[in-house]
């Protein structure tokens, strides 16, 4: 009995000095609501669970709290001033994948620096990190189509490319390349690429490249451009009424350059850089199914020319695996896998097309859609990753 009169009264005590002091204003104190907000495109803005830390700038106290379900941390009995308030969250690839689609790891960040906490104060945190994803190669139409007679057009080639990430991405410097050796026993004579054994490097054939100095071409997420070989409108009467495709409004071609204008400029499409060319005519992609990688490097030049082994035609270019930002592989048919180029730790598998000039095309499946941004599928395996259409879709996907 003795003891909880004791506490009683020692409550009672602290709370009368307490408000003493609220009454004279020494120990006046604020309260402050935190909201912290995933990055636009993500499918919720929410941030749960997202810790937060108030450091004041006049003593160095540390305040911490965790955001709610709705992304709101309430903190009253803080010390008004001014303070440095930052956000950390970390999403495992589970996480991750429900708010962009992309199973990735991401570490996000936001910091909101001087703040002045006085009453009641309000601030919103809107997280920020690297972007999940990256650019993909979406759509390869290869195969040519048949004109009227019967005859075999390949000028209406076209590869297209994907910003599969969160965030706007710059296309300045990026390199598309075709890669060396046979797509399978095209002649009876036709061997497998004497490069297959390195599991480390991709040997191209032609190597072009977007220009500019750094952010002149952003791409925002889930926009494509397309490379056409030629960026005409291929249906017309003089090409090849039947083609699948009109390309006069592609994003790029690739033009070559010659004296016997065997390759006509298209006025309309902006050329890509040719940094490396061992063609003919044009950047003609083997109809029997190219191996194809986009890369970035700071400084081409230095990359190595190898020769081609047993063999006099000109050196290839040797790109370090670790450039690759993405591949695609397609081999002749289910049989050729033993003529792969692409190194299986880019590209496990390869798709294959019912034949030459049947205007089959290879697009990525989509995985998700959030917010309206299509994310499509990588798992470095076109076999898994790419279906076959009965003609093309450039900049569409039906
Ligand atoms: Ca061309
Ligand atoms: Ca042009």
């Amino acid at each position: 009995m003795k003891f909880k009169h004791l506490t009683m009264i020692l409550l009672l005590g602290i709370y009368a000095l307490a408000g003493c002091k609220k009454r004279d204003g020494a120990v006046q104190t604020a309260a402050i609501q935190v909201t912290v907000e995933y990055p636009g495109n993500y499918s919720s803005a929410k941030a749960a669970n997202v810790q937060v830390k108030l450091i004041s700038k006049t003593d160095g106290t540390t305040l911490t709290g965790t955001t709610n379900a709705n992304g709101i941390l309430n903190l009253t009995d803080v010390i008004p001033g001014t303070y440095n308030i930052s956000a950390v969250k970390s999403l495992s690839a589970t996480e991750a994948q429900t708010l962009t689609g992309i199973a990735q790891e991401l570490q996000l960040n936001a910091a909101e620096n001087d703040f002045n906490i006085n009453g009641t104060s309000t601030l919103t945190l809107k997280l920020t990190g690297s972007a999940a994803g990256s650019l993909l190669i979406k759509e390869v139409y290869y195969t040519g189509s048949k004109t009227a007679t019967g005859g075999t057009y390949f000028s209406d080639q076209f590869v297209e490319i994907y910003n599969n990430s969160t965030d706007v991405i710059y296309l300045d410097g990026l390199c598309i390349a075709d890669l060396y050796g046979n797509s399978g026993l095209i002649n009876p004579s036709s061997e497998a690429t004497p490069f297959k054994n390195d599991t480390e490097n991709c040997y191209a054939s032609n190597v072009w490249r977007i220009p500019g100095t750094g952010k002149q071409y952003p791409l925002a997420p889930g926009a494509s451009i397309v490379i056409a070989q030629d960026g005409v409108n291929h249906k017309e009467a003089a090409l090849n009424p039947n083609s699948p495709v009109d390309l006069s409004n592609a994003d790029w071609e690739t033009y070559n350059e010659r004296p016997d204008n065997r390759d006509a400029d298209a006025p309309n499409v902006p050329n890509l850089e040719k940094l490396y060319f061992t063609g003919g005519f044009d950047w003609l992609l083997t109809v029997f199914g190219p191996g194809l990688i986009i890369f970035k490097t700071d400084d081409f030049s230095k990359l190595e020319k190898v020769a081609v082994p047993n063999s006099t035609i000109a050196e290839r270019i040797k790109v370090p695996k670790a450039l690759v930002i993405d591949a695609f592989e397609a081999l002749k048919d289910a049989n050729s896998v033993g003529y792969k180029r692409v190194p299986v730790g880019l590209d496990a598998g390869f798709v294959y097309a019912t034949d030459t000039y049947t205007a089959e095309s290879f697009r990525r499946k989509v995985v998700t859609t959030i917010n309206g941004r299509r994310v499509l599928q990588d798992t470095n395996n076109s076999s898994n990753d790419f279906v076959k259409l009965s003609k093309p879709t450039p900049k569409a996907f039906n």
